[in-house]
Parts: structure tokens; C-alpha cells; sequence
């Protein structure tokens, strides 16, 4: 078979012809794909490139990772028979071409909307995506699981395919499972190596290196080969016609194996390879954006002011440097901030070790990727006394990634940590103090912010401890607790009532835990207290309101997401009014309770 690597043209040049979509939209299914004549494939191969960018950069999503896999998706589907084969994407940001491909086309440009397809691959959407949950590094224990499950069934003959990118293999769970895959030679779970020698940055650690010099020759031996596992490659993942020679090789040699594909990270779309942050990792949708500055950079600036002022503090990412706001200490100090690769459990326990050396780590980390490290957090930070802060970016709902993404488990996972502080600040000032009482406070403390804007600051017009009084009403007997930023609602709720004459105080706890007395004590003083989080409600805000009001004559209405419930993809203004989160939603719940 002839190369196929024609280069790819640059679907941003004006030069560049639409291709349409007559290729595409003739593969309804991966059959279609393998009947495809070769000849055609680079028309298909450009009007793929082409739907990405169109969707993609109107609606926004992960541009780069898709861009970079439109070959190897395309001859992982002409050589493996999927559902019968399973593909098993890491992460699954980047199965966009692998959604075309197996009949969701027509729906492309609902894309990461509500009620549209998944940002991710999803079991509802398709027979042909098996794992969803979007966290990265757990390809290969999937495809370990499903390995040994096809041996004991007797289904030896369907294959097990793992795509991982080189920044998902830095994560401890990917090398749990080479561990497992590698010393079964009977199970031949083949694991397809997407190095394009980035994460949203370039990839860090030794592992980065070795792979480099792996894909330029240099390499003086092959780690994969030393544990046991086939090795095959480099292989030019640009070149469809190498990749199938190469994957069925693979597959003959019967055999764990690790193929070893180089691509590059928003191939074929100028802006996207030349973008040095992150390659167009992930793109917000077009249109102009928001005003005011986000929470993530108000972190940031925070930060590099702390950290001015104090030597002793010094920040770690799982490879997300620029996404939780690490950028500027980064320029600033970098010898004081460690990328630590896709790794949040090392990240809390390595920061564990910082503090127990006495400097002051901040962990900078989503919400949802802080599960992964709870029993770090738990035994190896606060179980030690370690002075450390998370700040934890992306708390509650975040939006468009839906169920995986959603940040609505810090709250009660931190509720059980013993003398953890957790502070939610509802605007920037707040963010400034709190952060600077995280870093003075002797233990573990953590701050939690949503995504987006930060909007405008909120004076206070009293205190009760450490809770702040934003709306004081003579006589009122409502009084509403709103966490964070969901002041904003709650305000407007209490505008609306007022109107109704209902009276109504709100008050920000400012700290979530421990519940300051003054507050539980300005609390009791009411007939109905409400709660509002955006957060799971076991062990949330509002739970700890009602137990500690459990003994007054006093109304807790607790406001927050469904209990033990997935949270569906949607805009986050919108998923907050679907949850009665939004200042109707508030008022509504003040009425029903007076
Ligand atoms: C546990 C976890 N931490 C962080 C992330 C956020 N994240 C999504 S993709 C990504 C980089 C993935 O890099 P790689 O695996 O090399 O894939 P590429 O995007 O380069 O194709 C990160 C850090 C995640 N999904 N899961």
C-alpha cells in the first residue's frame, strides 16, 4: 500500500478549498470506513479536519487532541471491527473523529450542548464507546479488565485496544495496569501510544524524555520492552497507510504490546499548531467574550502577591499549569512551581512532603480530579498535620463536560477530612483574604471557586464571626445562606421578596467549615434558614447547617444538586436554574417555606 501522508493542508488557509463533507457522509459505520478505496482517503482524511475546525471553533471543545488523531482514528477503525473490537479512549477528549466515524455525524454540531452529544465518548449515544469518565490514565485498566473477561468467556478472538496520550501515561493508574498487562503474555491487550509530546503543555518527567528519545533513536534501551510488553514503532500518525501496517502487525504478534505513534497536537490547523500554550487543547466558543476577569486568573494574581511576599510558598499542578492559573508564578518564580504530570494523588502526597519540610504548598486543582487524591489529602496531608492549601478551581457546575467534569464532590469529600478549613469566596476581595488565611492557617486548609467570571465585588455591611452580612432586613426571619458566588442569586431572590414584602437576610458563611458558632448562633435567631450550594448534599454546606440547628425551632431548607445523581452537560447558568439554583429558584424555595 502506497503512503497516504499527503501532509495536511491548513483548513484555516482562505486558499484552502471547503472540501464538503461527500466522503465523509457516505461512512455511516465503520464498515463503510474499511470499504472505503484507498484513493479516497485523503479527501476524507481533509473534510474530517475541515467538520472539526467548523464545530469546534463555533462551539468550542477539545480542538488540538482531534485534529492530532484524524489518521490513527481512521486506521484504528479500517483495522479493528469495532463494538466487536473495543477501543477504549483515555480521557476520551479526543474521539470527536471517532464519533464521526461510527454514525453520529448529523448530530456533530450539537456537540457538548444540552441535550446534544457528549463531549466524551457515552454508552447512551453509541455501541461503539465503552468508557466515559473522561479522568485520565484509565484506558489501561479498562482494557486489562476487558482482556481478562474476553479470556475466561472464550472470546479470545475480540481485541482490546487502548488509546493513552503520553501526558495520560504519566498518571499512577496507567502504570498499576502496564504492571497487570504485561505479565499476562496470553492476553494480547494492545496499547496504542499517542506521543504528540504534550499534555495541554509539553509533557514533563523522565518518562517525556525517554519517549523522545524513543521516537528520535536515541534511546539506549525501550522501557516497554523491559517490562516484558512487544514494542512497534515510532510510527508517523500522519501517515494512515503506516499506521495500518503497523497496528496489524501488532495484532499478529498476539501479544501485550505498546504501539508506539507519533502525532502532532492540532494538525493541519494553523492556529492550533502554533498555539504554544496548549495547541488548542481546549477552546472556548466563539463570540465575544465575557467581561471582567476569571476566577482562575484572580487565583493566579493572588498567588504571585502571596508568594512575593512569602519564599516559603510554592505551587504544584498535575499538568495544568495554565488551566488553574499557575502561569504567572511559573514566570515569576519558576523554581518554586512543580508540574508533576497527570498525577494528582503524587501531587497531594509530594506536597504532604513540601510541608513537612517546612514550606507552605499550594496544590492548584479541578474539583473533580481532587477525587483521585482523597486518601492522600486524608492520610498523607491532614492525618500529618501538613500546612497546606488546595485551591480547588471548577467547584460545582462547570458545564459543557459534563457529568465527569462537574466539581460537586469536593464539599462533602473535605467535610470529612479532621480539622480541614474550606473557605468559598463570592468575589475577588474574598478570594485575596481567604487565600492569605489558607496560607496562615496551622494545618490543611483549601478555598473553592466555580468556573467563569468573578463579577463584581460585594460589600459586606456586617460580620457574625467570620460570616460576612451582605443584606441586613429590619425584622426578617428568613435567612438565606448562599455559598460562594451564588450570592449573586440569593441578592436578587431577597430584591424579589422584599418587593413581596417578605423580609429577608443574607448572609455569607464565607467558610464552610468548621461553622463558625457566631454564624450557627445568628442562624437560630430565624424561622427558616435556607442553604444554597451547588454541590452534593450528603456532607454538603447545608447538611451541616441543619445538624447544627438540629435542636431549634428553626426551618432548614437545603438548596443544592440531587442527591447521589450524575449531573448532565449543559451551560451552567442553565443547569443552576434547572436546580432551582438561580434566584427564582431561590425565591421559590423562601415562599414555600414561609
Ligand atoms: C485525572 C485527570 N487529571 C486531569 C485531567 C485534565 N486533562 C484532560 S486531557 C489532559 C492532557 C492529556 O494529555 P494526553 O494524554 O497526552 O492527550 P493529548 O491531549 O495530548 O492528546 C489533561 C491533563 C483529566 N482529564 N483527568
Amino acid at each position: 500500500m502506497s503512503s497516504l501522508d499527503l501532509g495536511s493542508p491548513d483548513v484555516a488557509d482562505p486558499e484552502t478549498p471547503d472540501p464538503g463533507i461527500g466522503v465523509l457522509a457516505g461512512i455511516t459505520c465503520p464498515a463503510d470506513l474499511r470499504e472505503l478505496a484507498v484513493d479516497r482517503i485523503p479527501l476524507l482524511l481533509a473534510e474530517i479536519r475541515a467538520e472539526l475546525v467548523r464545530h469546534v471553533t463555533a462551539a468550542g471543545g477539545h480542538l488540538g487532541p482531534n485534529l492530532g488523531v484524524v489518521e490513527l482514528t481512521v486506521a484504528l477503525h479500517r483495522t479493528f471491527r469495532s463494538p466487536h473490537d473495543v477501543l477504549v479512549w483515555d480521557v476520551g477528549h479526543q474521539a470527536y473523529v471517532h464519533k464521526m466515524l461510527t454514525g453520529r455525524l448529523d448530530r456533530f454540531g450539537t456537540l457538548r450542548q444540552h441535550g446534544g452529544l457528549s463531549g466524551y465518548p457515552s454508552r447512551a449515544e453509541s455501541e461503539h464507546d465503552l468508557v466515559e469518565n473522561s479522568h485520565a490514565s484509565a484506558s489501561l485498566a479498562y482494557a486489562d479488565g476487558l482482556a481478562k473477561a474476553f479470556a475466561l468467556q472464550g472470546c479470545a478472538d475480540r481485541r482490546v485496544v487502548a488509546v493513552i496520550g503520553d501526558g495520560a501515561l504519566t498518571g499512577g493508574m496507567a502504570w498499576e495496569a502496564l504492571n497487570n498487562i504485561a505479565s499476562a503474555p496470553e492476553r494480547p491487550v494492545m496499547i496504542v501510544l499517542n506521543d504528540n509530546g504534550r499534555s495541554y503543555g509539553p509533557t514533563v518527567g523522565r518518562l517525556a524524555k525517554h519517549l523522545g528519545a524513543l521516537r528520535d533513536g536515541t534511546a539506549s534501551g525501550n522501557l516497554f520492552e523491559s517490562l516484558g510488553l512487544a514494542y512497534v514503532g515510532p510510527v508517523d500518525g500522519h501517515d494512515v497507510a503506516a499506521l495500518e501496517r503497523s497496528l496489524r502487525a501488532a495484532a499478529l504478534l498476539r501479544h501485550p504490546v505498546v504501539v508506539h505513534v507519533v502525532t502532532r497536537k492540532g494538525e493541519g490547523y494553523g492556529p492550533a499548531e502554533t498555539d504554544d500554550v496548549d495547541r488548542m487543547h481546549t477552546i472556548s466558543p466563539a463570540g465575544p467574550s465575557k467581561p471582567g476577569q476569571d476566577w482562575t486568573a484572580a487565583f493566579g494574581e493572588a498567588l504571585v502577591r502571596l508568594a512575593d511576599e512569602r519564599p516559603d510558598v510554592v505551587a504544584i499542578t498535575a499538568a495544568m499549569l495554565a488551566p488553574t492559573g499557575l502561569q504567572a508564578f511559573a514566570c515569576r518564580h519558576p523554581e518554586r512551581v512543580f508540574d508533576v504530570g497527570i498525577a494528582e494523588q503524587h501531587a497531594v502526597a509530594s506536597a504532604a512532603g513540601l510541608a513537612a519540610a517546612g514550606l507552605h504548598p499550594v496544590v492548584a486543582i479541578y474539583s473533580t480530579f481532587l477525587n483521585r487524591a482523597f486518601d492522600q489529602v486524608l492520610m498523607d496531608a491532614a492525618l500529618h498535620g501538613a500546612r497546606m492549601t488546595l485551591v480547588i478551581d471548577r467547584a460545582g457546575l462547570t458545564g459543557p463536560d459534563g457529568p465527569s467534569h462537574h466539581g460537586m464532590w469536593d464539599v462533602p469529600l473535605l467535610g470529612l477530612v479532621p480539622d480541614a478549613k474550606l473557605a468559598a469566596p463570592r468575589d475577588t476581595t474574598c478570594l485575596r483574604e481567604q487565600l492569605r488565611a489558607c496560607a496562615e492557617h496551622d494545618g490543611l486548609s483549601a478555598i473553592r471557586f466555580p468556573r467563569g467570571r468573578c463579577g463584581t465585588d460585594l460589600p459586606a455591611k456586617g460580620r457574625w464571626g467570620s460570616a460576612e452580612v451582605l443584606l441586613d432586613a429590619h425584622d426578617a426571619d428568613v435567612l438565606v445562606l448562599p455559598v460562594g458566588p451564588l450570592a449573586v442569586p440569593a441578592l436578587a431572590a431577597a430584591e424579589q421578596l422584599r418587593g413581596e414584602g417578605v423580609g429577608v437576610r443574607v448572609v455569607d458563611p464565607c467558610w464552610l467549615q468548621p461553622l463558625d458558632p457566631a454564624l450557627v448562633d445568628g442562624a437560630r435567631r430565624h424561622r427558616v434558614v435556607v442553604t444554597v450550594e451547588d454541590n452534593a448534599p450528603s456532607g454538603g454546606f447545608g447538611e451541616s447547617i441543619a445538624r447544627a440547628l438540629r435542636a431549634d425551632d428553626v426551618r432548614v431548607v437545603t438548596l443544592s444538586l440531587p442527591e447521589r445523581e450524575f449531573v448532565p452537560a449543559g451551560e451552567r447558568g442553565e443547569l443552576l436554574a434547572d436546580h432551582g439554583l438561580d434566584a427564582a429558584g431561590i425565591a421559590a424555595a423562601v415562599r414555600s417555606a414561609v
